[in-house]
Formats: structure tokens, C-alpha cells, sequence
């Protein structure tokens, strides 16, 4: 499995250039339909390692007040608004107008104990023009719908579904939503975003996302490297114009402006592009975040580094897995300890592929700094048997194309977002979700509420399942990698094989969805919304 998909297929045609005219990153920008001063920049002319990496600030909270579970406990409760912002992104470009909670880029870091619940008030105080062109062609983002509209959705958090963000919960600038997170989950590096049909993946692109990290008692047991020893890293890839402003491609078809994929040719790490850390020759706990639209993160260190991977979507490994590459999906995180103790002196890059997102700067301290050893093991992790599933669902993902070969819909189990609701869990009960994947790409596939457990992997006879719906396996099955044996809430599924899950639906009843996290699928009717129902 390892190395095997290394790039979603059209990210591979696009740097090939075997795609052209049709989906180009640039089409319409050289086309009548832009201003003539929206040239793109080739980002890989910057200067690399300019700017120093920014860390997110952790949000304070404006007040405290009674919680909505129980009001003789007073939580925290945050005020963020979505707000229209520049900053300068480079050294050498002009500031960039973005999009922003609190008008930073990533938005501020929450910071919750496990079981401390939070209140936040989220403000849509943005513009009433978008900043992108809206497709309205897709579901939910029609004619007759506000072009700017936002709702909030914390990936990985078991919230009730009033909080949760549901896509058609959008509200409009000069309206708030309060969310209450009651944060009875595992220690986890969670993250928000905007999550509003249609025009999500426009949103995120903006700038609408940021950190939000759960601890608890047990990860404060095994004396990890805290305080600014601890990093977080929000990547996210972007295109941009030569004036410094972000581009998001549309078609080549002025009346189907959606385009399958976005891959940008920077990468922004906390709000920089290609920036420089320094640090101390020690180990760091590096908290990593793929916040990209469509591109897939192959991490690896320019001097062949091995690192540890302590955790995943969901919170920490059972144990420490050493690592020389990390491949992160949209949607996807990775908890890693890096110790730079042998390279006093050394600068050492960060790469994805042919990309440098960050640049470690080792301080020149010729002894050696005394650490705690990161312990052999974590957390337990008990492994769901499949006995204990009640039920098994196939799912299949699957595109269609037109008669040019490009995507025009991305579909879960052939059922548009609007047909009635066919996933319907009973709270407490266990599932293994098959997901079927007939197409050519990798998608990471989230569901919302739940965290679970990848089973394993499978090759199967594409066209025969496509035509009769008959699974034909055509290989073993591959149990899952060493980084993925923790609890997950993003899978990557890959092409060409059936991905199982097994997940326990625990938390609250009511709506909620699933979905690819590739925002460009997700905003194309991949994405379904799914029912917990009480059990009898
Ligand atoms: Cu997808």
C-alpha cells in the first residue's frame, strides 16, 4: 500500500500536463471572463524561507456561561467572526485578501479539556458579494440563494446535530449561530471550517478554517514536548495572481463553472507560503493539519528523517510508529514527534512531492538538550471485532463523466444529496461501511458525529460491480497501515478497492452527514446526509 497512490490522478495529469485546454489550472483567467490584471503567478519563482512560520493564537474566551447540558456548570464561550482580512502571505507579494475567523488566516486556535464543554458564537460578518465566482449550478448554491452564506462544521467533534454544522444551516452576513461542544471525546486535534452547500469548497478556499484541540489527563500523563515545543502546522495548497490575490480556477464552460480539483502551487503553512521555523535540537510535537481543498501531502524530510507519528484524526496511537513519509489527505491529521537533537547547526526541509513547505532552522547548541523519552506506548486502543457489527452497508463512490472523459458529478451509492435518506444508524449500534470505490482517484471520505476503525483494504472487479453490482474481489485483502490502527474520522479510499470501516454510532440521535472531503467532490453531490435514530 505504501507509496502506491502517491497523487490523486488528476493532480498527476496536471503536473504531467497531460491535461490541458479542458482543466487546466488557469483556463478562463486567460480568457475574456477575468480581469486582464488577474495573471497567474508561478509560485515556485518565490523566495523560499523568508518568513518566519506564524503560530495561531489561542483564543481567549469572552465570557462564561451556564451550559446548555447542565446549567449549574458555567463553560467557556467564544465570540468568532468570519470576516473579510489581508496580510502579507510572502515577502515579497502584496497582501492578500482573504477571508478569515477573526481575520486571521488560519483562523485561532480553541483549546478544550476533554468533558469542559465550550459555547461559541460564530458571526458571518463578511461581505455580501463573494469573493469567488459561485456555480450555480450545484445543489444548494441556485440563483435564488445568497452568494455568501457560511456555517460552521468542528471535523471530529461528537456534537449534538443542532451544533454540528449542517450543510443547508447556512446563515447570511449580520447573522450569528451559537454552537455548543460538549467535548466528551479522546484528547484529538480537531479543526472547523465552513461548510455550506454548494459553495464550500469557495469558503474554505477563502481562508474559513482553524485548530481546535481537545486534551485530556491521559495525554498530559505521557510528558510530550508542550508549550513552544508543541507546533501545530496547517497546511493548505494555493494559487495565486501576480497582484498577490488568491485565484480559484473555473472551467473552460462560462455556464458549468465547477472544476473536479484545485492544486495550488504554493503552500501556505499557518498562513505563510514556504516559511522557516527555528527550533532547538530536541524533539517537537508537530501537530499537522492537511486544510487543502484537493491536494494530497506526502511528507518526508529532506535528510531522510525519521520521525514518530503519536496520533491521528481522532487522538493518540496505541503506540509510536516510526515514519520516514506521511501521507496526509484533505481533512486528514497527524500528531508527530520529531527530535532534531543530532542536527545542531542543520537546516532541514519539510517536502510534499516537488514542494518545500517549511524549512526547520536547528539552533547551533553543541550539547545535548535532556528530554523525556516519548513513552512505548500511548493509549490503549481496543479494536473493534467485526462480530460486533449489527449490520453492513456497500457504498459505492463513483463519477460520471461526459463524453470528453471530464467529471460532471460525484455521487455516494448513485443517490443525489436531495433523494430521501437511506443511511439511518441506530444510536449505540456498530456498522462496517463498505466503501466501494469505482473510480480513478483516492477520496478521503468523512463521516461526521463518529470516529472509527479501518479495517481493511481490497482490490476488486471495477466494471463488474459497476454493471451488475457484484463485488469480485481480484486480491487479498490489506489490513490497514501501522499510523492508521487508531481511531479515525477521514479514510482515504482508494481506487479500485473496497475500504471497510466498522463504526459505532455513539453520541445523539439526528442529522448528520457524510461525505469526501476533497471540497470540490463534496460541493459536486458527493456528500449524503445520514440519520441516527433512537433505538426502540
Ligand atoms: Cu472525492
Amino acid at each position: 500500500m505504501k507509496n502506491k497512490f502517491p497523487m490523486n490522478r488528476r493532480e498527476f495529469l496536471y503536473t504531467t500536463g497531460a491535461l490541458t485546454a479542458a482543466f487546466s489550472p488557469f483556463p478562463r483567467l486567460l480568457a475574456e471572463s477575468t480581469p486582464s490584471t488577474a495573471r497567474p503567478l508561478d509560485a515556485t519563482t518565490l523566495a523560499k524561507f523568508v518568513d518566519t512560520l506564524p503560530i495561531p493564537e489561542v483564543l481567549k474566551p469572552k465570557d462564561f456561561r451556564p451550559s446548555p447540558q447542565d446549567p449549574s456548570v458555567k463553560v467557556p464561550y467564544y465570540h468568532v467572526a468570519m470576516h473579510p482580512a489581508e496580510a502579507k502571505l510572502h515577502r515579497d507579494l502584496k497582501p492578500t485578501r482573504f477571508w478569515g475567523f477573526n481575520s486571521a488566516l488560519p483562523g485561532p486556535t480553541i483549546e478544550a479539556g476533554s468533558g469542559q464543554g465550550a459555547i461559541v458564537e460564530w458571526a458571518n460578518e463578511l461581505p455580501s458579494s463573494h469573493m469567488f465566482s459561485v456555480d450555480n449550478n450545484l445543489e444548494g448554491a441556485e440563483a435564488d440563494k445568497p452568494s455568501v452564506r457560511a456555517v460552521v462544521h468542528l471535523h471530529g467533534a461528537r456534537v449534538p446535530a443542532e451544533s454540528d454544522g449542517y450543510p443547508e444551516h447556512w446563515f447570511v452576513p449580520g447573522k450569528s449561530s451559537v454552537c455548543f461542544y460538549p467535548n466528551n471525546q479522546d484528547a484529538a486535534t480537531l479543526w472547523y471550517h465552513d461548510h455550506a452547500m454548494g459553495i464550500n469548497r469557495l469558503n474554505v478556499y477563502a481562508g474559513l478554517f482553524g485548530l481546535f484541540l481537545i486534551r485530556d489527563t491521559v495525554e498530559d500523563g505521557l510528558g510530550l514536548p508542550s508549550g513552544k515545543f508543541e507546533i501545530p502546522l496547517v497546511l493548505c495548497d494555493r494559487l495565486f495572481d501576480q497582484d498577490g490575490q488568491f485565484i480559484y480556477p473555473v472551467s473552460p464552460d462560462p455556464k458549468k463553472l465547477w472544476v473536479p480539483e484545485v492544486f495550488g502551487d504554493a503552500v501556505l503553512v499557518n498562513g505563510k507560503i514556504s516559511p522557516y521555523c527555528e527550533v532547538e535540537p530536541r524533539p517537537y510535537r508537530l501537530r499537522i493539519l492537511n486544510a487543502s481543498n484537493g491536494r494530497f501531502f506526502h511528507l518526508a524530510f529532506s535528510n531522510q528523517l525519521e520521525f514518530q507519528q503519536i496520533g491521528s484524526d481522532q487522538g493518540l496511537l496505541a503506540a509510536p510508529v516510526t515514519m520516514k513519509m506521511l501521507t496526509l489527505a484533505p481533512g486528514e491529521r497527524a500528531d508527530v514527534i520529531v527530535d532534531f537533537s543530532r542536527y545542531s547547526g542543520e537546516k532541514i526541509e519539510l517536502k510534499s512531492d516537488h514542494l518545500t513547505p517549511l524549512q526547520f532552522r536547528v539552533a547551533a547548541i553543541p550539547y545535548a538538550i535532556a528530554t523525556r523519552a516519548i513513552p512505548k506506548t500511548l493509549r490503549t486502543i481496543v479494536r473493534t471485532t467485526e462480530s460486533e457489527a449489527s449490520k453492513t452497508r456497500e457504498l459505492l463512490l463513483e463519477e460520471t463523466v461526459d463524453a470528453a472523459d471530464n467529471p460532471t458529478l460525484m455521487l455516494l451509492n448513485r443517490t443525489r444529496w436531495m433523494a430521501p435518506v437511506t443511511e439511518k444508524p441506530t444510536l449505540g449500534s456498530t456498522e462496517i461501511w463498505s466503501l466501494v470505490n469505482g473510480t480513478e482517484d483516492s477520496h478521503p471520505i468523512h463521516l461526521h458525529l463518529v470516529r472509527f476503525q479501518v479495517l481493511d483494504r481490497q482490490n476488486f472487479y471495477v466494471m463488474n460491480y459497476l454493471r451488475k453490482r457484484e463485488l469480485k474481489f481480484t486480491g487479498p485483502p490489506v489490513p490497514p497501515e501501522a499510523n492508521e490502527m487508531g481511531w479515525k474520522d477521514t479514510v482515504r479510499a482508494e481506487p479500485g478497492m473496497v475500504t471497510r470501516i466498522i463504526v459505532r454510532f455513539d453520541g445523539y440521535v439526528g442529522r448528520y452527514v457524510w461525505h469526501c472531503h476533497i471540497l470540490e467532490h463534496e460541493d459536486n453531490e458527493m456528500m449524503r446526509p445520514f440519520d441516527v435514530i433512537a433505538a426502540r
